[in-house]
């Protein structure tokens, strides 16, 4: 899959795409990424790729020509792209869904807008606007970045091993269960804020893989239920899953009947 970004600061995407799963995948050649300085396209002396809003105001507004010129050498070398992304405040929601929708395309712009806005003709060139959550930041670089990274992971090859893939909380619907390592028990005698000692559940160290299996599922469910129950909406569950669920809301209906919180375990 190609990408391109568009960014007055390439130095802010180049470093963590050269990490990690995404840096490997681009040195293998199974994402093919060019980050564009905006700057590299203008015409002036002086490299000028922002200009005070008509109208008055604070703040200053992306000029519309160098961003038309990047759009168009993007295309003159790497022919017509599958989508021009602009990241904005004002744009849609980027979730799990929409992940997945752009990584079937092939090739994929992201310009990252920065300061109070971008000249609104730009939009003209721009198939879809995308924001990342409700807070703010101080331009479209980390957007992008997430973006590319949230897309890449779903590609074929990416992500080394498919399965976590395909397993991933979100598009399960899920969140995680618990996870441990060794050791079993920490420091002899160590014990967390509630006076318990640090151990690792029993059921992990059983080696019954149906307990396992079935303490996984009950773990991500009551997880699910107490810290996103929104999620539970859209959850795929199978048959078993739907069973623990029904058992985990008895109890937390009995609990406050008993005047109660429901708990996280
Ligand atoms: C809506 C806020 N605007 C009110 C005048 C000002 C403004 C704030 C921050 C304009 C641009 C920005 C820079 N942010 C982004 O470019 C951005 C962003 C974000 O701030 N939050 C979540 N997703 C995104 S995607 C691009």
């Amino acid at each position: 899959m190609k990408f391109d970004i568009v960014t007055i600061f390439p130095a802010m995407i180049e470093r963590p795409l050269a990490e990690g799963i995404l840096g490997r995948a681009i040195e293998r050649g199974t994402l093919d990424v060019k980050v564009r300085d905006l700057r590299d396209f203008t015409t002036d002396r002086h490299r000028v790729v922002d200009d005070v809003p008509y109208g008055g105001g604070p703040g200053m507004v992306l000029k519309p020509s160098p961003i038309f010129a990047a759009l168009d050498a993007i295309e003159a070398e790497r022919g017509r792209p599958s989508a021009v992304i602009l990241t904005s405040p004002q744009g849609t929601r980027f979730t799990q869904a929409e992940a997945r929708r752009l990584s079937g395309l092939a090739h994929v712009v992201l310009l990252c807008g920065r300061y109070e806005g971008v000249d609104e003709r730009v939009r003209e060139r721009v198939t879809e606007e995308l924001s990342i959550g409700d807070y703010v930041l101080s331009g479209g670089e980390l957007p992008a970045l997430v973006i590319i990274d949230a897309v890449a992971r779903l590609v074929p090859g990416v992500v080394g091993d498919q399965q976590s893939v395909a397993d991933d909380s979100f598009s399960r619907g899920l969140l995680d269960f618990p996870q441990f390592t060794r050791p079993a028990e920490l420091a002899p005698g160590a014990a967390d804020a509630e006076g318990r000692a640090l151990k690792v559940p029993d059921v992990l160290l059983s080696g019954n893989h149906a307990a396992i299996r079935r303490w996984r599922k009950r773990e991500a469910l009551s997880r699910t239920l107490a810290r996103r129950p929104d999620l539970l909406d859209g959850a795929a569950l199978d048959d078993e899953e739907q069973e623990i669920l029904r058992e985990l809301q008895d109890g937390r209906i009995s609990a406050l009947q008993k005047g109660k919180a429901g708990s996280d375990a």
